[in-house]
């Protein structure tokens, strides 16, 4: 009998080392230490031993007993361990080196539009900015473009009021800065030296050098005796500080009704060296703002008097700008998302 019990733990001990997983060990239990298991079976045949021994083999089978479920306890404990640390070991590897975290940086257009209002925030300008959607009255009214004036058809214009131009009171995507200059003459009293950085949209067919949602911006000076040389001397020194001394700038007459006089401002295509290309549309200049001494008609509708006050202004794409400074072809390529062209700057 003793040695069935010694053969049973030596047996049931084996067999629980060989059980691999924790469904192995539980069959284990039931096996052996369950309610018709073999240690229940040897303790049962206990009537057929002698009385005298009946004490010590019924000493020994506990001390067997405790055995048993203290090496089912001990080896539940390390199986249980080495899955977690299996699980952990598959989860984190803290040896690998870390993922690198991609950093953005900002838009070309966003990089240009803080450069050139850096240069004018040193001569003295400040930066606002306006609505996107706007009243026809500040985007064309004010600016002395009545209505069915031939001068509208210079912007081809998004209309966010059903009804177009014809609506009672319409409403548009601005198609450029300057009805900012009139909001910004209306609450304040001259002098006014401001930058208007922001979005226009027009209703375009875009090409090398036209987008329908583009960058300007809007500058305005008023004050008494503000003249042309101020306006031509202050974008002078605008390109010297943009471009360098050695880039060509040219001013010619423009129209604009808002203005009198009006001028464009070129810069020297940056492809052809004035050569004439694609780029520039084979004229050898970039256009790259228009500008003007603001009209004394739109002085007056601000609730300035022009006879005391003169000024001017000027509208700038940034984008065309920054084509000039980094050599880019296709204005398209600002907005078209492609990460190719935007992780160059
Ligand atoms: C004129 C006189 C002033 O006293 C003040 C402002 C102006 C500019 C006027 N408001 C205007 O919009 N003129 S513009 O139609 O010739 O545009 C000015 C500049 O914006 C252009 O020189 C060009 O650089 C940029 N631009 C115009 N249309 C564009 C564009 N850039 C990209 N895509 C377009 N579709």
């Amino acid at each position: 009998m003793a040695d069935d019990a010694t053969i049973l733990l030596d047996q049931a001990l084996r067999d629980l080392e060989a059980a691999a997983d924790e469904p192995a060990v539980e069959a284990w239990r039931i096996a052996v230490l369950g309610r018709n298991g073999s240690l229940n079976a040897l303790m049962s045949r206990i009537g057929a031993i002698p009385t005298d021994e009946r004490r010590a083999f019924g000493a020994a089978a506990n001390q067997m007993k405790q055995q048993m479920e203290a090496a089912f306890a001990e080896r539940n404990e390390a199986l249980r361990r080495a899955s977690l640390e299996r699980e952990t070991a598959q989860a984190i590897d803290v040896t690998l080196p870390g993922r690198p975290l991609a950093i953005g940086h900002y838009h070309p257009t966003t990089q240009i539009v803080r450069e050139i209002s850096g240069i004018f925030e040193r001569m003295g300008f400040s930066v606002v900015e306006g609505p996107e959607v706007e009243w026809d009255y500040y985007n064309f009214e004010a600016l002395n473009i009545p209505k069915d004036h031939p001068a509208r058809d210079m912007w081809d214009t998004i209309w966010v009021s059903p009804e177009g131009p014809r609506a009672e009171k319409p409403m548009l995507m601005r198609t450029h800065t300057s009805p900012m200059q009139v909001r910004v003459m209306e609450q304040t009293e001259p002098p006014i030296r401001v930058i208007v950085p922001g979005r226009c949209y027009r209703y375009e067919a875009t090409d090398a050098t036209h987008e329908s949602m583009f960058y300007q911006i809007e500058g305005l000076a008023v004050d008494e005796g503000i003249g042309l040389a101020d306006l031509k001397g202050t974008l002078y020194e605008f390109a010297r500080q943009m471009f360098g001394e050695q880039r060509k700038v040219r001013f010619r007459c423009d129209y604009f009704p808002f203005v009198e006089p009006g001028v464009d401002m070129s810069i020297d295509c940056f492809k052809c060296d004035g050569k004439g290309c694609r780029t520039c549309k084979n004229s050898g200049w970039i256009e790259i703002l228009g500008a003007g001494m603001v009209h004394p008609e739109v002085l007056r509708r601000a609730g300035y008097d022009p006879d005391r006050y003169t000024g001017f202004a000027f509208g700038m794409g940034p984008e065309r700008v920054a084509m000039l400074r980094y050599g880019i072809e296709d204005i398209r390529l600002f907005y078209a998302n492609d990460l190719r062209f935007l992780r160059q700057f």
